[in-house]
C-alpha cells in the first residue's frame, strides 16, 4: 500500500476547511481534517511543503510508525499547527486501513462499546426567553443535552450568541477580527439566574455551559458552587488551560463537573489535569489531537483517572472530523458526550457522509473506512476566503481572553 499521492484541498463553502488527501498505489484514497479555525493556511503550507512530500513512496499501513515518524522527525514537538498536521495524515491512513479490510474504522478499533453517541447541540439567544425556545426545539428533534449560553445585560456582544442559531460560526470573513467586549462582574451577575431558569424549564435535561477560559481560578471555583445545584452536565474551559496547576483551586472548591481541552494538542499538554483528577472531561479532539492514534492515547490515559471524553465538534471541524470522531466516540471505553453542531448544506455537498443523527444520538454508519468523502469539483466552487476568529477585550479597552 504505497503512498502515490497526498494532496491538500482547501474550500470554503459557508467556512474555510482544509483536508489532506492521499492516495496509494492501489487506488485506496482517505481523507483527513487539517482545518484550523482561523489560521487555515499556515497548516495547509506546513502540510503541502514539508509533511506531503514525506509521504511519497511510504506504506500506508504503517500508521503508528508514520505518527512517530512525524511527531519525532520534526524536532519541533506538539503545537497546534503540527499536530493539526499530523492530525489529517492520521486520520486518512486510519481511512485508508478501513477501506482496504473493507470495514467502518470503528471495527478496527475494537468495535462498537455502545449503540450510539449522546450528543449535545448549542442553545445561544440573546436573552433567557430566546435560549429557552431554542433549547425546546432541541428537545422537540430528540436532544438529550444542550449547551446553553445568553447574552449578557450591559454587554453589545457575547461569545456563542451569534444571529445564525442553526449553523452558528463564530469565525467572521473580514480584513481584521470583530471585537466583543467583556465584563466578568457583569458575566457572574446574570448567568446562574439564566441558567437557573433552563433548569427549572427542563429538569431533566442534560445543561452545559462554555466560559470560554475567561475567569480565573478563584472567579470560576465561585461560579462552580453557584451553579451546583443546578446539575450541570459540565462547566467548558472555566479558565485559560495554558496554567494546569489553576484547576487545583477550581477542584477544591466545586463539584461542578469541568470539561477543557479544545485547545490543546497532546497528551503532554493534559498530563496534569488528567493526571490529578483535575477534570471530568477532556475535549480535545480527532482533528487537533494528532488523530485517532494520539487522541486514543489521551483517553486511555484519561479512563485509567475517571475522566470521559468530551470531543470538540464546533462547524470548524469538518465533516471529515465529526465523522472520525464518532467511530472514535463508539469504540472508547470512557465515552462521555460529542459536541455536533450541523454543518450548512453547502459543506455538506462538498463532504458527502454516512453519519446520520437520530432522537439524541448519531452513528457513523457502516461504510468501509470514515463513510466521508470530499467532492472536489464542489469544493471548488467555494474558493478560500480569509477569516479570523473574533477578539476580546475589557471594557476599559484590556485585552483578554476569547
Ligand atoms: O474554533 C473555535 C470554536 O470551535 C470554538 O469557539 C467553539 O468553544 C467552542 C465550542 O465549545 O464549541
Ligand atoms: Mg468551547
Amino acid at each position: 500500500m504505497k503512498i502515490v499521492e497526498a494532496r491538500v484541498i482547501v474550500c470554503s463553502p459557508g467556512r474555510n476547511f482544509v483536508t489532506l488527501k492521499i492516495t496509494t498505489e492501489d487506488g485506496l484514497t482517505g481523507i483527513g481534517d487539517a482545518t484550523m479555525n482561523g489560521r487555515e493556511l499556515a497548516v495547509a503550507s506546513y502540510l503541502s511543503e514539508y509533511v506531503c512530500p514525506l509521504l511519497l513512496g511510504r506504506d500506508a499501513g504503517r500508521i503508528e510508525d508514520m505518527w512517530q515518524y512525524l511527531y519525532k522527525g520534526a524536532y519541533w514537538r506538539g503545537g497546534p499547527v503540527g499536530m493539526t498536521a499530523i492530525s489529517a495524515v492520521d486520520t486518512a491512513l486510519w481511512d485508508i486501513k478501513a477501506k482496504a479490510a473493507g470495514l467502518p474504522l470503528y471495527q478496527l478499533l475494537g468495535g462498537r462499546s455502545r449503540d450510539g453517541v449522546l450528543v449535545y447541540g448549542h442553545a445561544n439567544g440573546n436573552t433567557v426567553e430566546e435560549v429557552l425556545e431554542w433549547v425546546h426545539s432541541y428537545v422537540e428533534r430528540g436532544y438529550k443535552a444542550v449547551r446553553v449560553q445568553f447574552g449578557i445585560p450591559g454587554l453589545s456582544s457575547t461569545y456563542g450568541v451569534g444571529s445564525d442559531k442553526l449553523y452558528y460560526e463564530p469565525a467572521d470573513r473580514g480584513a481584521f477580527p470583530v471585537e466583543n467586549s467583556w465584563s466578568t462582574e457583569l458575566y457572574l451577575r446574570s448567568v446562574p439566574a439564566a441558567i437557573g431558569r433552563v433548569r427549572d424549564a427542563f429538569p431533566d435535561l442534560h445543561l452545559l455551559h462554555d466560559v470560554h477560559h475567561r475567569l480565573t481560578p478563584i472567579e470560576a471555583a465561585k461560579l462552580g458552587q453557584r451553579l451546583e445545584e443546578l446539575s450541570l452536565f459540565w462547566l467548558e474551559d472555566p479558565v485559560p488551560a495554558e496554567l494546569q496547576e489553576g484547576f487545583r483551586i477550581i477542584r477544591s472548591h466545586t463539584t461542578t463537573p469541568i470539561a477543557v481541552g479544545e485547545v490543546l494538542p497532546t497528551i503532554w499538554d493534559l498530563r496534569t489535569l488528567i493526571g490529578e483528577q483535575l477534570i471530568d472531561y477532556v475535549r480535545t479532539s480527532v482533528q487537533r489531537a494528532g488523530g485517532i492514534s494520539h487522541l486514543r492515547k489521551i483517553a486511555s490515559l484519561a479512563e485509567l483517572h475517571h475522566v470521559r471524553t468530551g470531543s470538540h465538534g464546533a462547524t470548524d471541524l469538518s465533516p471529515v472530523c465529526m465523522a472520525a470522531a464518532l467511530h472514535f466516540d463508539l469504540s472508547v471505553p470512557n465515552f462521555g458526550i460529542q459536541e455536533y453542531m450541523p454543518h450548512t448544506p453547502e459543506t455538506d455537498e462538498v463532504f458527502p457522509h454516512s453519519y446520520r443523527y437520530s432522537d439524541g444520538f448519531m452513528h457513523p454508519g457502516e461504510e468501509p473506512g470514515l463513510g466521508v468523502e470530499i467532492d472536489e469539483d464542489a469544493a471548488g466552487c467555494f474558493p478560500y476566503q480569509r477569516a479570523y476568529l473574533p477578539v476580546n477585550r475589557l471594557l476599559d479597552g484590556t485585552m483578554h481572553s476569547w
